[in-house]
């Protein structure tokens, strides 16, 4: 296992004199990252304060907190702006008796508006639940009513897919887009017209760090999403990972490509980056290699955060896609959501003079625990080493630590500041995470090298036992992509009468390449002296698309349900 361990390229080293590992321990504390916020001083919170007025305040007002662009509209907005509109928004929702603890959902494009909006359900303590635009009638309706949110932000276009008739609890619908017709029969209002009619100061609510911020609903492979609940303790590591992870710096020009509707938009599109008063790029519209590249250009990005979904996209898409764009001012990459391939590694060296960084995290956990960060050395293919003060594991089934390189449950010592409080009314799936005491359990298989590094094998659910052999999916997709045939690859165990499960690869081609049994036969041989005889797969089927949730990651369980004819589950955050 882990045959690429022994490759180790440099990572970024900022303070050459230090050993890189303490370098960042000694230079950015989380007793620092925690004395930095109000609670400090007075015991109370609110993260809008912290990442908006706080800057306003301390004379930063005029700094520009979101640049945002998408085919139609370009626009900046300054710190002072985000503080205005925020509090107006604020205001909207007191005006309506929405308050502290009260779920209020967001359903629409990324666009400015969204940003406000959740800014001002933060400022009234209310609890902020964003929701991808993609999501269709049954999946938006689940979520609000197993919330039992009682507002939602939304456009007219996409309020076709609210089934208010079965959403007794949902009171308000405020319309973005400038409906000509709210009906307030029916709970709804104008966002524009009460926007310019609220006050733009507001008192915020004062909060405690256990009490609620947001709830991102994520699908497990089965049963219903569950709705992971977060809390405003959770700014703790939003600010620290900013400083350490992100490498934030006051001048830097950051971009996160991550809808809010995943984790990933909201600790790392909107937290951290304005914990830390950066400027923050948003992209509205959907996904081109041209249109990105042209956004980093123009937006002088320095600090990107993307994931291996999109790299491999823009890998595939060739050097067409990069031509004419000027991506030097880049200077720090890093991407999240999926293993990281090797080879995207080494293309990004050489495409971006840019060394990629994993970090790996998940919704549950609220914020990066194992990463590769700014000073120290990355090994391609691991997702790095645990953060200072964070403590991971492999366990046995048991719970017993097992030695390095065998592969094991990834577990991590409770608790970490941005640690989920709960899954809404699901007490029961909340305690499965925490079954071995003193630690969480996070689904995801791994194994240790000796150096302390993590190498992520698979979901727990989708690591292969072929002859006695286990095998990490993960492996087998990573050398698959390797062949210059191979777009994105998706491994699967299927039930063998003989091997108890034999490997079966699910390949969609790179432009230019047709599929063909000499193909199949060829990218067998090709895992076969790359990698092991047993990690071949013995069957290949190729596919135009593989399935994959909206925030990139390869459906391996549907993948497994088409290949067994099962039911494939919820399949509420599938791409397409
Ligand atoms: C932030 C986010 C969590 C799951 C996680 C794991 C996979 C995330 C990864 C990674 C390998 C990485 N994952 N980062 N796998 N390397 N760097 O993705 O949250 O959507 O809840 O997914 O994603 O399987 O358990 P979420």
């Amino acid at each position: 296992m882990g045959q690429v361990h022994n490759e180790i390229i440099p990572g970024r080293v900022l303070n050459s004199n230090m050993p890189d590992y303490d370098r960042a321990v000694a230079e950015f504390t989380w007793e620092d990252a925690e004395r930095h916020f109000s609670w400090y001083d007075t015991g109370k919170v609110n993260m809008a304060f912290e990442a908006v007025d706080r800057h306003v305040l301390e004379g930063r007002g005029n700094a520009r907190a979101l640049l945002y662009s998408d085919a139609s509209r370009e626009e900046v907005y300054t710190y002072s702006d985000l503080m205005e509109r925020s509090n107006r928004f604020g205001n909207v929702l007191r005006k309506y008796g929405i308050g502290k603890g009260e779920r209020v959902f967001i359903f629409m494009p990324r666009q400015p508006e969204l940003y406000f909006s959740l800014l001002g359900i933060l400022k009234v303590g209310a609890v902020a639940g964003p929701l991808f635009e993609a999501f269709m009638e049954t999946a938006v309706k689940d979520r609000l009513a197993d919330s039992g949110a009682v507002a939602l932000v939304t456009t007219p276009e996409l309020l076709k897919r609210v089934k208010r008739e079965e959403l007794p609890e949902l009171r308000h619908i405020i319309l973005v887009g400038g409906d000509p017709d709210p009906d307030p029969d029916q709970g709804e209002i104008s966002f524009e017209e009460e926007m310019a009619s609220a006050p733009s100061d507001m008192e915020l609510e004062w909060l405690g760090l256990d009490d609620g911020l947001i709830i991102h609903y994520t699908s497990g492979s089965t049963g219903k999403p569950k709705g992971v609940y977060h809390v405003q303790r959770a700014m703790i590591q939003h600010y620290y990972t900013g400083k350490i992870v992100l490498d934030l710096q006051p001048e830097d020009i950051y971009w996160c490509t991550a809808d809010p509707g995943w984790v990933t938009g909201t600790s790392y599109g909107i937290f951290a980056p304005w914990l830390n008063g950066v400027a923050n790029v948003i992209r509205g519209g959907r996904f081109s290699p041209l249109d990105w590249y042209k956004s980093i250009e123009r937006n002088a990005v320095t600090v990107w955060y993307s994931a291996p979904t999109a790299f491999r996209m823009l890998m595939g898409a060739g050097k067409n896609s990069l031509e004419g764009a000027d991506l030097s001012s880049l200077r720090h990459v890093m991407s999240v959501g999926e293993p990281l391939n090797p080879e995207v590694v080494r293309w990004g060296e050489k495409v971006y003079q840019q060394r990629i960084h994993d970090t790996w995290w998940m919704t549950e956990t609220g914020a990066q625990l194992i990463c590769n960060y700014p000073g120290m050395d990355i090994k391609p293919g691991s997702m790095g080493r645990p953060l200072p003060g964070i403590e991971a594991a492999i366990l046995d089934d048991r719970g017993n630590v097992v030695p390095p390189y065998t592969m094991g449950n990834l577990a991590i010592r409770t608790p970490w500041p941005s640690m989920m409080k709960m899954i809404w009314n699901n007490p029961a799936k909340y305690s499965e995470y925490f079954r071995i005491p003193g630690w969480y359990i996070s689904g995801d298989s791994a194994y240790m090298d000796d150096e302390g590094y993590y190498w992520f094998q698979g979901r727990i659910d989708d690591v292969i036992n072929t002859s006695g052999e286990r095998i990490g999916p993960f492996e087998v997709e990573s050398k698959l992509v390797e062949h210059p045939a191979v777009a994105e690859a998706g491994v699967i165990g299927k039930p063998d009468a003989v091997r108890g499960e034999i490997i079966k690869a699910f390949i969609s081609l790179r432009e230019g390449y047709l599929p063909s049994a000499a193909l199949k036969e060829e990218i067998a041989a090709f895992v076969k002296a790359g990698l092991s005889a047993h990690a071949a797969p013995r069957e290949i089927e190729f596919k135009d698309k593989l399935p994959k949730t909206r925030s990139g990651k390869i459906m391996r369980r549907v993948l497994k349900a088409w290949e067994l004819h099962l039911p494939a589950g919820d399949l509420s955050t599938i791409e397409d």
